[in-house]
């Protein structure tokens, strides 16, 4: 179903409330979690989901599917709203957040099936995101891949050092939003809402970068629809928002980090101020909005099956150093099977990787000394190497 921006825009304003109600029902009823981080980002999650990602709720593993990593992981509670009001399993199971049994967790992992890598320990989303950007190229894939980051995580040097890697490499297929509400967890953040400050360093390290209010649904679509036509860059939204938006008296207010909204009369008036948010639209029940999502081209692609190599020959004796047995081993290991990959950080003379370079170059990825970038790309690149799976009809 297609619509006009003037009915997209009240119908996706309404999914943002629909994710805010979602996260602060779900952390109240876990008792524990982060509504306000979720909050801020509704509106930017909303267009992501449901105007912007190309995806299919039920098979969310396939290959061409557009990718999102929520490198703010603690926000998992937005996230699980999203892939429910997609269609992905029932909302009802949102109410299982954090609960022993329910794979919702305080935060993402992949044993959810839409989940690519674990995230939580901020700054490395931002570095898997570059190895599933990498795996589009490699499988030649014009998959997207979208990540999401905090305006606190972005002090972290792994942010730094995947940020110069992507530009190097040029990835145009690799659209960041940075969700700038400019408080961390005890206190605001380095810049605050000094917006100027994040478009300088995100263009100083080769990134085209767009500043916007992440509360304007327009701004917010046009900001999507300028990455996607930006080629030969990767390209950083940097969304001004508000943390806790949706609640007046939470609102841009620090001490409000990962606190849920006490059960009773301060839960029940934070949902009557969001219930009041929503304004005539059509089409935007959750069917409606899942038959809207453009799904990924379904291309046919063989499994990649090993194929017997001969082992190294040692002779009985032969003094080998370790570094050079393992960088023969790793090339075998690279002529016997089209998924492994290699990932180097400016040592690949000592630890005889060249020799995996020499004989697949477009499956050696080199990251020169940034080692934080380099593990985390491997981490994207291992979740996307693999065969596709079969989607899992729940999600807990
Ligand atoms: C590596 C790491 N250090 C510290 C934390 C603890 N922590 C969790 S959330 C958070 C604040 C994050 O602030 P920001 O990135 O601005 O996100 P938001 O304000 O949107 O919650 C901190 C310090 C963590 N999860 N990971």
């Amino acid at each position: 179903m297609n619509m006009d921006r003037t009915s997209l825009v009240p119908a996706l304003k309404n999914i943002a409330t629909r994710l805010r109600i979602d996260s602060v029902r779900s952390t109240s009823e876990a008792g524990s979690g982060h509504p306000t981080s979720c909050m801020s980002m509704a509106d930017v999650t909303a267009a992501l989901f449901f105007a912007e990602m190309r995806f299919d709720p039920k098979d969310p593993k396939n290959p061409e599917s557009d990718r999102f990593v929520l490198s703010k992981g603690h926000a998992a509670p937005i996230l699980y709203s999203a892939w429910a009001e997609a269609g992905a399993f029932d909302r009802a199971e949102l109410m299982k957040l954090r609960e022993i049994g329910s794979d919702l967790e305080g935060h993402p992992t992949p044993r959810l099936p839409f989940v690519d890598v674990a995230t939580g320990s901020l700054g490395q989303g931002i570095c898997a995101a570059i190895g599933t950007a990498l795996n589009a190229r490699r499988i030649k894939s014009d998959y997207r891949t979208y990540v999401l980051l905090g305006d606190g995580e972005s002090a972290e040097g792994s942010v730094w050092e995947a940020a110069d890697v992507a530009a190097l490499d040029k990835l145009d297929n690799l659209c960041g939003i940075t969700d700038v509400n400019a408080l961390g967890q005890s206190r605001p953040t380095m810049w605050e809402h000094d917006m100027g400050q994040f478009e300088r360093r995100w263009k100083a390290f080769g990134w085209h970068a767009i500043v916007i209010d992440g509360h304007d649904m327009a701004q917010i679509l046009d900001a999507f629809a300028e990455a996607k036509a930006t080629k030969g860059q990767p390209t950083m939204i940097l969304a001004r928002t508000i943390k806790g938006k949706g609640v007046s008296f939470v609102e841009g207010k620090n001490g409000w980090h990962g606190k849920p909204f006490k059960k009773g009369e301060e839960l029940d008036r934070a949902i009557a101020e969001l219930e009041k948010q929503f304004v005539p639209a059509e089409g935007d029940s959750g069917a409606d909005l899942a038959a809207r999502i453009p799904k990924p081209a379904s291309k046919p692609r063989g499994v990649d099956t090993p194929k017997p190599v001969a082992a190294p020959a040692y002779k009985k004796g032969d003094l080998v150093a370790t570094r050079e047995a393992f960088g023969t081993a790793l090339a075998k290991l690279g002529e016997a099977d089209l998924r492994v990959v290699a990932l180097d950080a400016d040592v690949k003379n000592s630890t005889f990787s060249d020799r995996f370079e020499a004989i697949a170059p477009d499956r050696f990825f080199q990251n020169f000394i940034a080692e934080q970038v380099m593990v985390g790309a491997a981490m994207g690149l291992a979740a996307r190497a693999r065969s596709p799976s079969r989607p899992r009809s729940r999600a807990s």
